[in-house]
C-alpha cells in the first residue's frame, strides 16, 4: 500500500491522540462487560448517559419545532456538573470515569475509524480509481428513479404543529426546507459524480439557495429566541466546522477546498453579528432597516470596491488560501478561490434575512387569503402563479441560458429570482405546502456530511488539496455496480458522521454550563498544542538524522 504524500505533523498528532482514546474505549468496553457479567441486572446502567443525551437532543429538536410556530419557551433550568479534572481521571484510567464515558469514547473511536477509511480511500492506492463520464440519459434516469422511489415510499402529509396556537398552517416548516435541501443536494452531488457540466448554472443557484437558507434560518432563530450565548455560539461553530476541521488535518487539505464550510461559517457569523450587535433594539423596525442597510454596505464595500477585499482578507490567507495543485490549471493568487466563492453569494444571505423578517407578515396575509371566498382566492392565486411563471421564464431565457462565465457575473444580483419563484410555487396551495418527501428531507439533513465526504469516499482527489477528478472504484469495470456499492457506503457513513458530530457536540459542549464549556475549550487547546509539538519532533527527528 503506497502512500501518495509525506506524513504531516497534523496527521501524526491525530494518530497520537486517537490511539490512547481508542485503547481507553476498548478498556471501557471490557470493564462494562465485566461489570455486566458480574451483575446482570445493572448491565445497561451506563447506557443511561446516551439516553440522557438523546433526550437532550430531542428536547432541543422539539424546541426548535415549537419555535417555528413562533412560540417562546421559558429558559431551561441550569444543570451543574462539577468540573473536576476529567483529563486527570482519564490519565489515571479511572474505571468509573471510563465507564461513565464509554459511549463518548465509542463515538470518538467510530469517528476516528471513518477518518482512517477516508485516508485509505483517498490517499493510498489500495483501491482503484476510474474516470468520470456523463450521459444525460443516465443522469436523469437516476434522478427520476430516486424521485419515484421517494414518492412511493416516503410521501407524507404533515399535520400542522401549531394549530393550537390558532394558526392554520406552518408555512416555513422544517420538512419542507429540508426536503428542498435534499432535492438540490442530490443534483449537486450527481453533478460532481458524473461531471455534468451542462447544469453548472443550476448548481450555482442551489448553492445560493443554501446560503439564502442560512440567512433565513439563522435570522428567524436569533430574532425570535434572542439567544446569543457562548454555548449556543460554540455549538453552531461545532456543527459547521468540527468534521471539516478533522478532514483538513487528516487529509492535509486547505479549508477552502471545502468552500461550502467557510462560506456558511462566514455568513452565519454575519447574521449573528447583524442581530447580536445592539440586540436590545431589534424590536424596533427602523433599527432592523438600518441593520439591513449596513449589511449591504459592508458587502458592497468589501466585494465591489476593488482592492478592499484583499486588504480585509489577506491576514486570513493562512486559513482561507487555496491553490489547486493540478499543473494544468492556471495559477491564481492564494485568495482567488475564496474571493470567487464568497463573492458569488455575497448578497443572498441578506435577502434571506429580509424574507425571514417579513415572513410573519406574509404568513398573516396568506392566512387571510386562505379564508377569503373561493373566487377571489382562486383569482389572486392564479394571478400570482402566472406572474411568477412569467418571471421564471424570463429569468431562464435571459440569464440562466448564458454561458458559465457571463452567468457568474450576473449571478450575485439575480440568484434571488429563481429562489423566490421556487418558494412562491412551492407554497401556493395549502395542501401542496403540507406535503413532503421524507426521503429527500432525510438527505437534506445530512448535506454537510455528504458534501464533505464525497471528495474522499465517493470521488477521489488523490493528493492534498486536489479537486476530486476521479471516481473511487471498488469494482473495476462495473461502473454501475460500483456506483451502487460506493454510494450506499458513502451515504451510510455520511449519516453516521452526522450523528456522531451531534453526539460529540452534546458530550463536549454543554448547553448551560459556561464554566465547563470554557474548561473543555482550554483543555482541547492545550492537548492539541502538546500533541502537535510532539509530532513536530517525531516527524523532523528522522529527517535530521539522515
Ligand atoms: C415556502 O416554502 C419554502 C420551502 O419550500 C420555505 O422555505 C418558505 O419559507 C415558504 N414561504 C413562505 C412565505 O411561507
Ligand atoms: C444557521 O446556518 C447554518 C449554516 O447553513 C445552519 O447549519 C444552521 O442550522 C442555521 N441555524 C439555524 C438556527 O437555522
Amino acid at each position: 500500500m503506497a502512500i501518495s504524500s509525506p506524513v504531516t505533523p497534523g496527521q501524526v498528532s491525530c494518530l497520537l491522540g486517537f490511539i490512547p482514546l481508542f485503547l481507553a474505549w476498548m478498556y471501557s468496553e471490557w470493564l462494562e462487560y465485566r461489570k455486566s457479567s458480574a451483575s446482570p441486572k445493572l448491565g445497561r446502567s451506563s447506557d443511561i448517559n446516551l439516553d440522557v443525551m438523546d433526550k437532550e437532543q430531542n428536547k432541543e429538536d422539539d424546541r426548535a419545532v415549537l419555535l417555528e410556530g413562533g412560540l417562546q419557551l421559558a429558559p431551561p433550568k441550569a444543570s451543574h456538573v462539577s468540573a473536576t479534572s476529567h483529563l486527570l481521571r482519564f490519565f489515571l484510567m479511572d474505571e468509573a470515569f471510563l465507564l461513565e464515558n464509554r459511549l463518548t469514547l465509542r463515538a470518538i473511536s467510530e469517528f476516528g475509524a471513518y477518518l482512517i477509511y477516508f485516508y485509505i480511500c483517498d490517499r493510498t492506492d489500495l483501491f482503484g480509481e476510474s474516470k468520470k463520464s456523463y450521459s444525460r440519459d443516465l443522469f436523469l434516469f437516476l434522478y427520476f428513479l430516486l424521485i419515484l422511489v421517494a414518492a412511493m415510499t416516503s410521501f407524507k402529509v404533515h399535520q400542522d404543529k401549531s394549530t393550537f396556537s390558532g394558526k392554520s398552517i406552518l408555512y416555513l416548516n422544517r420538512h419542507q426546507t429540508e426536503e428542498w435541501k435534499g432535492w438540490m443536494q442530490v443534483l449537486f452531488l450527481m453533478y460532481h459524480y458524473f461531471n455534468a457540466k451542462e447544469i453548472y448554472n443550476a448548481i450555482r443557484i442551489f448553492i445560493a439557495a443554501y446560503v439564502w437558507m442560512t440567512g433565513f434560518g439563522n435570522f428567524s432563530y436569533y430574532y425570535v429566541r434572542k439567544d446569543f450565548s457562548l454555548a449556543r455560539f460554540a455549538q453552531m461553530m461545532w456543527r459547521l466546522n468540527f468534521f471539516v476541521a478533522f478532514c483538513c488535518i487528516v487529509l492535509n487539505n486547505d479549508y477552502t477546498l471545502y468552500y461550502i464550510c467557510p462560506m456558511h461559517t462566514l455568513f452565519t457569523l454575519m447574521v449573528y453579528g447583524a442581530l447580536g450587535i445592539l440586540n436590545k433594539y431589534n424590536e424596533i423596525g427602523a433599527v432592523i432597516a438600518i441593520k439591513f442597510a449596513t449589511c449591504f454596505s459592508v458587502v458592497i464595500l468589501v466585494w465591489e470596491i476593488p482592492g478592499v477585499f484583499d486588504i480585509v482578507w489577506s491576514p486570513f490567507t493562512f486559513l482561507l488560501g487555496y491553490s489547486d495543485p493540478d499543473p494544468s490549471k492556471p495559477k491564481f493568487p492564494r485568495l482567488h478561490e475564496w474571493h470567487f466563492r464568497s463573492g458569488l453569494d455575497r448578497y443572498i444571505w441578506i435577502i434571506g434575512m429580509i424574507y425571514a423578517y417579513y415572513h410573519p407578515t406574509v404568513e398573516k396575509w396568506m392566512e387571510k387569503l386562505e379564508e377569503a371566498e373561493t373566487r377571489k382566492r382562486v383569482s389572486i392565486k392564479a394571478f400570482i402563479v402566472t406572474v411568477t411563471l412569467m418571471i421564471g421564464y424570463l429569468w431562464y431565457n435571459y440569464i440562466y441560458k448564458l454561458d458559465k462565465i457571463t452567468y457568474n457575473k450576473y449571478h450575485p444580483y439575480t440568484s434571488w429570482i429563481p429562489i423566490t419563484v421556487y418558494i412562491s410555487l412551492r407554497n401556493f396551495t395549502q395542501p401542496f405546502r403540507s406535503y413532503s418527501l421524507t426521503l429527500f428531507a432525510w438527505l437534506g439533513k445530512i448535506t454537510l456530511e455528504t458534501y464533505i465526504s464525497q471528495i474522499h469516499i465517493w470521488l477521489r482527489s488523490g493528493v492534498p488539496n486536489g479537486q476530486p477528478r476521479w471516481l473511487l472504484s471498488f469494482i473495476p469495470n462495473y461502473p454501475l455496480l460500483n456506483f451502487m456499492l460506493i454510494t450506499a457506503l458513502y451515504v451510510a457513513v455520511s449519516h453516521r458522521l452526522f450523528e456522531l458530530t451531534n453526539t460529540l457536540k452534546v458530550a463536549f459542549l454543554p448547553s448551560r454550563d459556561n464554566k465547563r464549556l470554557s474548561y473543555n475549550v482550554i483543555t482541547a487547546v492545550v492537548v492539541s498544542v502538546i500533541l502537535y509539538t510532539m509530532s513536530l519532533v517525531l516527524v523532523n527527528v528522522p529527517k535530521m538524522l539522515v
